[in-house]
């Protein structure tokens, strides 16, 4: 047999079940490979980057690790924005790309790159494969970087006379090995639990690391995943785990920004999403903690406002699966290097503190003001515009009748969705993107669909960020993905628009566009279109479109200054 077809015997010993790529001729002898097979699937796309946003979104909702495929040089800078953003996000993920002969390597031949130089800063591990009988090793490495520790993707270079390269048939694949994730150091548990329970007015920061659909720590039979397929009250993992963690020490909880469905929306603790536009009471909860226990987040410039949001004098412990996040930002008297649904639940099997009159009060306060900051505001103005409020509302109505998956792109209205909108899991899921790449959200979406097939999925993304992968509308007709993707369409670059607005005395330039008819560019390819003018029109059309069974576009005509919610602001440049 050829590497080729080693290859996709590797990749199937891995558990890989699906492929999202685009020809070339250095993978055509893969491509030869998979054809004569049906074990692994593979859908053509239309965009090396809808590839592998795909991957990502199919990743994130715990289909496996989500792999895309492209032929060398251009195929694979295509990928370059998702591949960074998975780094950003820790999204396991891997890109397998085709590469020049190394007979004609470092000769500037035909669409030759150096893959790994230019790769090694935004990749958890790139790697050229030299030779076809190393490629289930490699391979094996390779799913196995991106999914432990903390996730990430990986590159696969694989040159062409490696793929056509005879190797004799009975070429052993590896047997998969997978990392259990560290556990906490019994010191510091106990550290832990001593400072939450002398604190006053404690918080909880739960981000990525917490229960992570991604971790696949899950398909390792490993204690300590809090994946959605295991994180269960019984076994005290994951969301529910630290549910119970916060009401032991009656600590309010506040997500990370792409995290909000990590921590129970209807609880009593969640005091809400931190990130730009996060509400007062969230903000406050966390400025005012005496002390912080903050589980797997890395302290991102955006969860911070700037690196602004923690006080220097607050008592910060800080668990997290990667030792480099720890001190990284703000200096913890207790670093964790663990996996942080592990570390709950050895907090959980301790003794129960006895209760604490301060701390209960203070929860209350923040609950009470919580509940009053975080309904959605009304429209009392023009009844006949089809306001972000307005949206959003239809939107939260339809995902109570009709549970889902709500991915969320970089619009102006993930800021709504972050305040104003409650997911239960497993009826409802919400993914956000935190790296910012636009047009993450409807390849995201399809990945999401391939990974839960039964389950429905709905995109909410802005104008901008879907015509950038609108092209994946075939790839979702041809492919019969039915995701329904409610664009915010205020024809305008919104959020940068809000930048004039706040930062650049209102001098608006290079914001605004026209779009087409996008409910007609459904149609035209064969998918379910609908054009929303009212607001009276949303809701049923949201509805005929998850009825039609097919991919659709909700197209939501807004004024093109319709964005960002009152008071919400971008997160000034300096
Ligand atoms: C790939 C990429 N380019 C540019 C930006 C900067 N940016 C952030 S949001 C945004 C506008 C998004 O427009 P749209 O998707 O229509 O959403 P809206 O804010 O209008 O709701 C831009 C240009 C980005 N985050 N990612
Ligand atoms: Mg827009």
């Amino acid at each position: 047999v050829n590497g080729a077809e080693v290859l996709v015997r590797a990749l199937e010993a891995e558990g890989v079940t699906q492929l999202y790529g685009i020809p070339g001729t250095t993978i055509m002898d893969f491509l030869d490979a998979l054809a004569g097979q049906d074990r692994i699937r593979y859908l053509s796309v239309r965009h090396e980057q809808g590839a592998a946003f795909m991957a990502d979104g199919f990743s994130r909702a715990g289909g496996g690790v989500g792999v895309c495929v492209g032929s060398r040089g251009p195929g694979l800078t295509n990928m370059a924005t998702a591949i960074a953003n998975a780094n950003d996000e820790s999204v396991p993920l891997l890109a397998l790309v085709g590469q020049v002969a190394d007979g004609v390597a470092d000769r500037d031949a035909f669409e030759e790159l150096n893959i790994t130089a230019m790769f090694a800063h935004v990749t958890k591990w790139c790697v050229e494969v030299r030779s076809a009988d190393r490629i289930p090793e490699l391979v094996q490495r390779a799913l196995r970087t991106a999914r432990s520790g903390r996730p990430g993707p990986v590159v696969v270079s694989v040159p062409l006379d490696v793929l056509t390269a005879e190797v004799p048939d009975d070429t052993p694949t590896q047997p998969i090995v997978r990392v259990a994730p560290p556990r906490p150091d019994a010191d510091a548990v106990t550290r832990i639990a001593e400072i939450l329970a002398a604190s006053s007015r404690p918080v909880i920061i739960v981000g990525g690391g917490l229960g992570s659909d991604a971790s696949g720590t899950a398909a390792s039979g490993t204690a300590a995943s809090g994946s959605d397929a295991s994180g269960t009250a019984a076994t005290g993992s994951g969301r529910a785990g630290v549910a119970a963690l916060a009401a032991r020490y009656a600590a309010p909880a506040v997500t990370t920004w792409a995290r909000k469905d990590r921590f129970p929306n209807d609880d009593p603790h969640f005091v809400g999403v931190l990130g730009a536009g996060a509400l007062e009471v969230t903000d406050r909860a966390v400025r005012e903690a005496d002390v912080i226990l903050a589980l797997g987040c890395r302290f991102s410039e955006f969860t911070t406002k700037r690196y602004t949001l923690l006080d220097p004098s607050t008592r910060l412990l800080h668990v997290d699966i990667d030792p480099a996040e720890l001190g990284k930002i703000y200096p913890p008297e207790v670093a964790v290097h663990a996996d942080a649904t592990a570390t709950v639940a050895d907090l959980l099997a301790r003794d129960e503190p006895p209760p604490n009159e301060a701390r209960t009060r203070r929860l209350k306060e923040l609950a009470a003001d919580h509940d009053e900051q975080s309904k959605l505001p009304v429209d009392t103005g023009d009844e006949t515009a089809m306001t972000t409020a307005r949206l959003i509302g239809g939107l939260g109505a339809v995902l109570a009748r009709r549970p889902a998956t709500l991915i969320v792109d970089a619009p102006s209205t993930g800021v709504w969705v972050s305040r104003y909108l409650r997911f239960a899991p497993p009826a409802t899921r919400y993914r956000a993107s935190a790296g910012g790449a636009m047009a993450w959200g409807f390849p995201a979406a399809l990945g999401t669909a391939l990974a839960r097939p039964d389950e429905r999925v709905i995109c909410l993304s802005g104008d901008g960020s879907f015509v950038m992968v609108a092209a994946e509308i075939e790839t979702a007709v041809r492919e019969n993905i039915p995701v329904v993707t409610v664009v915010a369409n205020n024809f305008a670059y919104g959020n940068t628009r809000d930048r004039q607005r706040f930062s650049h005395g209102e001098r608006y330039f290079g914001v605004f566009y026209d779009n087409l008819d996008l409910a007609a560019y459904a149609r035209l390819h064969g998918a379910h279109g609908e054009r929303v003018e009212h607001p009276a029109e949303l809701e049923p059309a949201i509805e005929r479109a998850l009825d039609s069974g097919l991919p659709a576009i909700v197209d939501v005509i807004q004024d093109r200054f319709e964005g960002l919610p009152p008071g919400a602001r971008p997160i000034p440049p300096r």
